[in-house]
């Protein structure tokens, strides 16, 4: 049976693109089709704003925020339901082990319980002013908001972006990854089966270029959430400049490690370990450069090894510790990073290893640990997305401040050390949109705001915070003195 369907979600209704095309399915697990989705185009995208528009200044607009509310937790509630079958779907099309896919599934249902809860909780302001004045601020949804969302962890965006959206009593048109739209496919089907108005969940799948592009140069739209790479979320920022559409942009990392000498090393070298190679290190929070007190260099790299080296990646069904990569395209890519680090004679300390029985034409990577990367390498600048951590020595505070702001990005940090005021002072000094103390939290916890600095975006999704984005203040005034 295979996956998918050659139909987009518009008004309500599955259509065949205009086009007509379909794009194929690939299972990264074994390099074979499973499937087809729609190729969506612009015409598409076209009917697909107007629908959303029809539904907000119609019967979503006018519906109770308390209404919406319940719609979006029975979402969840369903999507709980469906656990093993969506784990299925996400896993096929990912890659990932089934305990990650799971998890996932359970992340998504969760953002629709929470999102859910609070969309009777978004209220305004009153704001004293001169003798004679009331000033009320309206918190007013957007409108129609535009959500372009990557590969790496389909189900849970979808939840993440639009659980906010609707629950701010906005109407929205998703554009999920080519590469990986099957659970979000599917999350539509189950809009469906709950009665979402028509035209409240639109969903259009299709290449970047094409309805990726249609969806951020349309002048119907009033907000866009894109997450992906830097390279795509600049040329996104321009086309909705043009239009002056405000964005959300939720973009790569290169998040660092910082582990002091009075840490608790096992716990670190745990989570360290866990944090780069969870996912096949495809997450945009991923830990990918450990930063190491010198004095404590050589013997914690002596355990990073021991554990790096145990890690296992097969097929999604076998439930080691990570899956292939999405597709030959992040293979070759990853595999680079390989080779040059070679060729400039930078040390592999471990390796992991791909189980014997994971298919030869499954797009799998070991996942690799490096030593004494240099300060000005490509290791430990630019993001690889896939399973490599960089390791490097500081000398101090000062120093380990200087190096762990020293790339372009600023997504999350991790920072392990036992004196209070040095994880204060790291937690002030650290230019990323989250720090754990003792702790990692690779794109977990839905009810933390979540986002960038520099080139890893700007704006924050999940939590409180991200409802903020998805709204607007209006401000009335009213002169009662007469
Ligand atoms: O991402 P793209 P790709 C990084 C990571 C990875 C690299 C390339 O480093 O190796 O990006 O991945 C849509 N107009 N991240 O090429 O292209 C596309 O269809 C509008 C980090 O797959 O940015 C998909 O839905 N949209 C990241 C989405 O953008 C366009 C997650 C992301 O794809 C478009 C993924 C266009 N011109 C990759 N072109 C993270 N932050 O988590 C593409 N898209």
């Amino acid at each position: 049976m295979p996956m998918g369907r050659d139909e987009i979600f518009i008004d309500g209704s599955w259509v065949k693109p205009a086009c007509g095309a379909t794009l194929e399915v690939v299972n990264p697990s074994t390099g074979e089709i499973i499937g087809r989705i729609a190729r969506g185009g612009s015409a598409d995208v076209e009917r697909a704003v107007s629908a959303a528009r029809n539904a907000f200044e119609g019967a979503w607009g006018a519906m109770a925020a308390l209404e919406r509310g319940r719609l979006l937790s029975r979402l969840g509630l369903l999507i709980l339901d469906r656990l093993e079958e969506l784990a299925e779907i996400e896993a096929a099309d990912t890659g990932k082990p089934m305990k990650l896919a799971r998890n996932d599934i359970r992340v998504t249902a969760r953002y629709f319980e929470y999102y859910g809860g609070a969309a009777d909780k978004i209220h305004g302001d009153t704001i004293p002013f001169l003798p004679g004045y009331q000033v009320i601020v309206l918190r007013e949804p957007r409108g129609v908001t535009g959500h372009i969302i990557p590969w790496n962890y389909p189900a849970s965006m979808f939840g993440r972006t639009l659980g906010a959206s609707l629950a701010a009593g906005n109407a929205a048109i998703l554009k999920p990854a080519e590469e990986a739209s099957l659970s979000c496919l599917r999350f539509t089907e189950l809009t469906e089966e709950i009665g979402f108005p028509p035209g409240v969940v639109n969903v259009v799948t299709g290449l970047g270029e094409e309805a990726g592009a249609a969806l951020s140069s349309h002048a119907g739209i009033d907000f866009l959430s894109f997450t992906g790479s830097p390279e795509v979320g600049t040329l996104v920022q321009m086309a909705a400049a043009k239009n002056h559409v405000p964005c959300v942009l939720e973009l790569g990392g290169k998040s660092p490690q910082i582990v002091f000498a009075d840490a608790d090393q096992d716990r670190a070298c745990e989570v360290i370990v866990g944090a780069i190679v969870q996912n096949a290190g495809q997450t945009c929070s991923a830990g990918s450069r450990v930063l190491i007190e010198r004095a404590i260099y050589e013997p914690f790299m002596r355990r990073l090894a021991d554990r790096m080296a145990a890690m296992r990646v097969g097929y999604p069904e076998q439930d080691l510790d990570s899956g292939p990569v999405i597709n030959a395209v992040q293979r070759d890519r990853v595999m680079s990073f390989l080779e040059r680090a070679a060729q400039d004679k930078v040390e592999v300390v471990a390796q992991g290893k791909i189980h014997p029985d994971a298919s030869k034409a499954g797009y799998f990577v070991p996942p690799t640990l490096f030593g004494l990367v240099p300060r000005e390498h490509e290791l430990a600048r630019e993001e690889v997305f896939g399973p490599v951590l960089a390791a490097l020595p500081f000398d101090d505070e000062d120093d380990v401040l200087r190096l762990a702001n020293g790339t372009d990005y600023g997504l999350i940090a991790g920072v392990w050390t036992r004196d209070g005021g040095r994880q204060m002072r790291m937690a002030k000094g650290i230019r990323a949109g989250q720090i754990y103390i003792n702790g990692y939290g690779a794109g977990g916890g839905i009810e933390l705001p979540f986002g960038g600095f520099r080139k890893s975006g700007h704006g924050r999704e999940k939590g409180f915070e991200a409802l903020k984005e998805y709204t607007v203040a209006k401000t009335v005034v009213i002169d009662h003195s007469n």
